[in-house]
């Protein structure tokens, strides 16, 4: 079997900025353009996260990665949050480690199943093959993470466009709430 040798190479994460030095690829991601990810409707098309890239051949014999830098903030009483996803494949996996800030992942499954983790400098998420996922800013500075993931593994954002997560994370008497997404399955 023949392989493509790829070039090493070095990127340096400022643990400060969440940014990564070289980005290939940088996305931004406005408030308007995550269209019904909200209960309520965002007035203002305000910057909520941006991806820095690190590229590599999209096949299964790589791992791609980058970090989120996810802006403080809040949509009514939930807080600002990934679009969140399923791997187009969806046997692959990911891992996440917290840079900066406060979060919360939430995971779910397609049968409904779902899980909350908190994210904080230093801690290592492994998010199995088939559980979707976001992030949320639960804090009040930039929360920021590192993420890798098997190359071919793609997004799936219809899924969760269509039907939610089975819960969401609000803010109740200043202190991040997990409950019941009133909207979870609508079509
Ligand atoms: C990729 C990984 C993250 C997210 C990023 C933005 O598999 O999970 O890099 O892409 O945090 O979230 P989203 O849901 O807009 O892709
Ligand atoms: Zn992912």
């Amino acid at each position: 079997m023949t392989m493509e040798l790829l070039a090493p190479f070095t990127a340096q994460l400022d643990l400060g900025s969440g940014q990564l030095d070289p980005t290939h690829k940088r996305i931004e991601r406005r408030l308007m353009e995550m269209g019904d990810a909200y209960l309520e409707a965002p007035d203002a098309d305000t910057l909520v996260y941006e991806v820095f890239n690190l590229q590599v051949p999209e096949t299964n014999a790589n791992i791609l990665s980058c970090t989120t830098v996810l802006q403080p903030g809040k949509v009514g009483r939930e807080y600002f949050m990934t679009k969140g996803h399923f791997h187009e494949i969806r046997d692959r996996a990911e891992v996440y480690v917290g840079v900066r800030g406060q979060g919360a992942m939430v995971l779910a499954t397609e049968g409904g199943e779902h899980e909350v983790q908190w994210m904080q400098p230093g801690s290592v998420h492994y998010i199995p093959g088939g559980w979707a996922h976001r992030s949320v800013n639960v804090g009040s500075e930039p929360l920021a993470f590192y993420a890798a993931w098997i190359a071919d593994a793609g997004h799936d954002y219809g899924s969760i466009e269509q039907r939610g997560f089975p819960v969401l994370v609000v803010e109740e008497d200043g202190a991040p709430a997990v409950v019941p997404n009133p909207r979870y399955g609508a079509a």
